[in-house]
């Protein structure tokens, strides 16, 4: 597929209800899980982000979704071609389930994609773990996902491939499919050569991405990295910087970046929701006391989102400012992740007794400074949280995007609450949209760190609605649909041109 640079460089918007043609999404995780529960299969349904996001757009467009089948119940219910029409009481698209066995898991989810593609991708190289069985296996799971992929598609359809998980599967389903539009997002950040150049595999990495028509990061800095390594690394293919076009085997694959946003309307208006009855509750189960100012962190646990750093920092603040002792709690919205991996072991520790330092050094009779909250909050209870806390305090060392910044943000807009105050790293994706006017940080800055919450904490009202009211307008203009309608509009663009192309050819084809 070879479009036309001048045609392809333009960035469309297309309502997901005009979407034309029939899109086959293949992800790792799956919007629905069925498990068995005393005696009984019960469903577990998509709890937030993407995959919940997603979820209502195959809704819409009927679609087929193709992912790892992961519940203990999940075979019972699918039918020899192992599909399940879902949502189970309104089905209306087709869920594609792919059979791992442990060892694959193993090895190609906890191996290759999280301890090689996660460290690599966050310019963490000190992290990575080259095994040969994690490639091996990382290979054969990408061609059982592109088996997958060359059953339930044709030349009519669009593929969307999500993530690191799949870098390899658009270049294997790409020999049986070549007229089909095959597009991918890279929910990560992508380094720099100077990184992605210690990565063994780096050859076969890019020669599988590039089969993809679209490659979608979240900010420029991820495409220029990205262009930047295809350069360097395939001495025949030709980058153009300026449209974001690469041509390399015969094929043209535009590099685009696309800022993921949030369903802003429903946070906020399940935020708004939560009264202040709601938050009483909540700090009485908690044990905030009245009174207390509250900073929020919502992390899975993850050695990229800066949790130790930022205990360390408001240890600093405590150590050195007394008097916000008793007047500042903050909760850690903490999700255990990929815990069979030593790293994440090693994290947890480290954030385990740091948050033990911290209560032991600090609390008094009636307050703790950390309050750790382990167990999944609903959707509004976790807006609710948002909305009600004084400052959220989002500090990654390094992350692809970060939806909690935009997620808090959009949870502001209840009237009576007041405005809080975005703490935001400035190495989130996020920070690219936002950083004008959210307070920027270094994550590695103890000291500052320290400042700068101090700094949140006091800032005069009115600067903190300026702030607040940018963020709110940037968050809610560039939301999930904004997203959607722009990355399946450049990728319906595209379609149309493939089309008219092939048909251009077989038209000379016939002449001759
Ligand atoms: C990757 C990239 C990129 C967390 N606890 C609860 C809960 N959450 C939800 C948050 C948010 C999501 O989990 C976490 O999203 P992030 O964007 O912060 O981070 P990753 O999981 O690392 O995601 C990242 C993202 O992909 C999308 O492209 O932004 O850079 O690393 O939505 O709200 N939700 C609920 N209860 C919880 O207890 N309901």
């Amino acid at each position: 597929m070879t479009p036309d640079a001048s045609e392809s460089t333009a960035i469309t918007e297309t309502p997901i209800d005009a979407f034309e043609s029939s899109l086959v999404l293949v992800s790792n995780r799956q919007p629905y899980s069925h498990r068995h529960e005393d005696g009984e299969i019960v469903v577990d349904r998509p709890v937030g982000g993407l995959t919940a996001g997603l979820d209502p757009v195959m809704q819409q467009i009927d679609g087929t979704w193709i992912a790892w089948g992961d519940g203990d119940a999940d075979a019972e219910v699918t039918d020899e071609n192992d599909c399940v029409r879902v949502p189970p009481d309104d089905p209306n698209y087709t869920l594609r389930r792919v059979w791992l066995s442990e060892d694959a898991v193993d090895e190609y989810y906890y191996g290759y994609s999280n301890q090689v593609l996660w460290p690599l991708c966050h310019d963490l190289i000190g992290k990575t773990n080259f095994e040969d069985r994690f490639w091996s296996r990382y290979k054969t799971v990408n061609e059982q996902f592109a088996e997958a992929v060359v059953e339930q598609a044709d030349e009519e359809s669009v593929v969307w491939f999500q993530d690191y998980h799949l870098a390899l599967a658009p270049s294997y389903a790409r020999a049986a499919l070549p007229e089909t539009t095959l597009f991918q997002f890279w929910h990560i950040p992508w380094p720099t050569w100077d990184t992605f150049r210690v990565c063994p595999q780096r050859h076969e990495l890019l020669d599988g991405l590039l089969a993809n028509d679209l490659i979608g990061f979240h900010t420029e800095r991820y495409v220029e990295n990205f262009l930047g390594c295809v350069d360097a690394c395939f001495e025949d293919a030709r980058v153009d910087t300026d449209s974001g076009e690469v041509e390399y085997d015969g094929e043209t694959t535009l590099v685009r970046a696309f800022p993921l946003g949030v369903d802003a309307e429903r946070i906020g208006r399940l935020a708004g929701e939560r009264d202040g009855s709601f938050w009483s509750e909540f700090k009485a189960e908690y044990g905030i006391p009245e009174g207390s100012h509250v900073a929020v962190g919502v992390d899975r646990l993850d050695y990229t989102k800066g949790i130790p750093e930022r205990l360390d920092a408001l240890y600093h603040l405590f150590e050195t400012r007394p008097e916000w002792r008793e007047r500042l709690t903050y909760v850690q919205k903490a999700t255990e992740s990929r815990s069979d991996i030593p790293e994440y072991q090693r994290l947890q520790s480290q954030v385990d007794e740091r948050i033990d330092r911290l209560n032991e050094r600090f609390a008094t009779d009636s307050w703790r400074p950390v309050v750790r909250i382990d167990e999944h909050l609903t959707n509004p209870e976790l807006y609710g949280l948002y909305a009600h806390s004084d400052l959220a305090l989002v500090t990654p060392v390094r992350d692809g995007m970060n939806l909690v910044a935009k997620e808090y943000v959009a949870a502001q807009s209840d009237s009576d609450t007041e405005d809080g105050v975005l703490v935001l790293s400035r190495m989130t994706g996020a920070h690219g949209e936002l950083g004008d006017t959210a307070v920027t940080i270094e994550p590695y800055d103890e000291a500052a760190l320290a400042d700068q919450i101090e700094e949140a904490l006091t800032m005069p009202d009115h600067e903190r609605e300026r702030r607040m009211d940018a963020l709110r307008e940037s968050v809610l203009e560039n939301d999930l649909d904004t997203w959607l309608a722009s990355l399946l509009g450049t990728v319906q663009g595209l379609r149309r041109m493939n089309t008219e192309q092939a048909d251009d050819r077989n038209r000379q084809e016939t002449k001759s």
